[in-house]
């Protein structure tokens, strides 16, 4: 792993004279949250923490980074699950969250621009205020911001319906390697002008440059809304079911698989009664949304298909909040278990009930006393394995990288079925030596020449995306 770490008296007084005292961080305690991942799974250290609040002093931070050959981690809310945001090898963190203002919402052009720093919950009630609806949608909502959401381009609920980040993105503001500025904020649906730098940008994790905002689509607000929790027999039941309920269903936001145990585990460790009046080896939670009341044809579609064994159906806020509770605190709830090793994988929908039910299996194979959590967005292939009770293999500094042989069972298993090593949560640091599963050497290689072009001296999250060279 390549460690640049320069950060001396010197930087760190350049740095305050950029941002301010306030907004550079050295003492320990200030420092602690912006080092490790919230799961403790990635523990890293830095010298320092600098947090500038205007297009100008991010350019004048990367600006005196390059010429001080001192390497930058982008952070926003710190919710990344892949290692990509933490400083594993001593970079300076940049903290992107005081760049939170939100522009004004244009209803007829249905946009918005937004700072890196506004949180994915702030953007959504802009949205719902003006009578739209941002598209981008997760658990991690109150955190997660909008520059980590286009660093990662993170995924969430309801792609199936309208796309991941990369879909929702018109423009961006961003400072590159090099120092300079690149803004395209005009909202031009249609401006065929050469590269799309915007696209670019979004998913390369910090690599290239930092994103400081970035205009934004915003859809439709519908204002009739069903929730509906199903259980199934069988995981193969519940996946063909919801490849039926995708063609049947236009109005289908999100297609969400649970199992049993993930089920059992959320209940006891939030101390919620189960969903429905039986456990059933597998569930899926749908929901639509609509102008007009959904209900009727909810009942038709799910009554048309003969494998659902129990429903709970919810049409008010407070009840489908209580539903959705089971599906978006499993991520938490398998967190009280252990720090768990994640997999975030798209497999194709053709082979995602073998890869679930054969999953923990193949990682009994290599640890056998690991539990293995399955949970995840089937709508659209996604599916988030998580693991615990794998031994403490540490990297050294408190943190869980290696593993025994987990990631190369996964990920080899993954791209023989041809899927993704990455559906949502990003490459990172985690998954840069598996890079080759999935993208060629000629991709790689233009991946890498691309680097360079925007970050000529390496300075921009070195040690993320792109695998180390050997
Ligand atoms: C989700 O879908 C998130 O809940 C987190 O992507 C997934 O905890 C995970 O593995
Ligand atoms: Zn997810």
């Amino acid at each position: 792993m390549l460690a640049v770490n320069g950060i001396d008296a010197a930087l760190v007084r350049s740095l305050t004279e950029i941002v301010g005292e306030p907004h550079v961080f050295t003492a320990p305690d200030q420092r602690r949250t912006y080092e490790v991942d919230w799961t403790g799974r990635f523990v890293g250290s830095t010298r320092a923490v600098v947090r500038p609040g205007s297009l100008d002093e991010v350019v004048a931070v990367v600006v005196l980074c390059r010429s001080a050959g001192i390497a930058i981690v982008a952070q926003g809310g710190n919710t990344g699950l892949v290692g990509g945001g933490v400083p594993l090898a001593g970079e300076l963190v940049v903290s992107l969250r005081r760049l939170d203002r939100i522009g004004p919402v244009d209803a007829v052009a249905r946009q918005v621009t937004a700072g890196a720093g506004v949180t994915v919950a702030a953007l959504q009630q802009v949205a719902a205020a003006a009578g739209l609806r941002y598209a981008i949608d997760f658990g991690a909502r109150d955190s997660a911001t909008v520059g980590g959401t286009i660093a990662t381009n993170a995924g969430g609920v309801n792609v199936l319906r309208y796309g991941g980040t990369r879909e929702q993105l018109l423009g961006v503001e961003a400072v590159l390697g090099t120092g300079d500025v690149v803004s395209r904020l005009g909202g031009l649906v249609k401006d065929n002008t050469g590269y799309d730098l915007a696209s670019l940008l979004c998913g390369s994790e910090g690599t290239l440059g930092l994103v400081t905002a970035a205009r934004l689509r915003l859809v439709t607000m519908h204002e009739q809304r069903l929730t509906a929790l199903i259980g199934f027999s069988s995981i193969s039941d519940a996946v063909d079911a919801v490849g039926v309920w995708r063609s049947s269903l236009d109005c289908l936001d999100a297609a969400e698989l649970m199992l049993d145990a993930g089920m059992r585990l959320v209940c006891a460790a939030f101390g919620l009664p189960p969903p429905l009046q039986r456990h059933w080896p597998a569930y899926v939670l749908i929901e639509v949304a609509a102008h007009d009341d959904p209900t009727a044809l909810v009942t038709a579609a799910v009554g048309g298909v003969a494998t659902v064994r129990e429903v709970a159906v919810a049409i008010d806020s407070v009840r489908r909040a209580q539903l959705w509770r089971y599906r978006e605190e499993h991520t938490l709830a398998v967190g009280t278990v252990g720090v768990p090793h994640k997999f975030d994988v798209t497999v194709p929908i053709s082979e995602l009930a073998v890869f679930v039910r054969d999953v923990p299996g193949r990682v009994a194979r290599v640890v056998p006393d690991a539990t293995t959590w399955q949970f995840g967005h089937v709508g659209d292939g996604n599916i988030h394995v998580n693991v615990t009770g794998t031994p403490p293999w540490a990297n050294g500094r408190g943190g869980y990288i290696d593993d025994g042989g987990l990631d190369e069972q996964i990920y080899r298993y993954v791209s023989e079925l041809g899927g993704s090593i990455s559906a949502e949560h990003g490459i990172g640091t985690a998954k840069a030596g598996w890079l080759h599963l999935n993208r060629s050497a000629a991709e790689i290689a233009a991946m890498r020449a691309v680097k360079r072009a925007l970050d000529p001296d390496g300075i921009m999250n070195p040690n993320a995306l792109l695998p180390p060279v050997t």
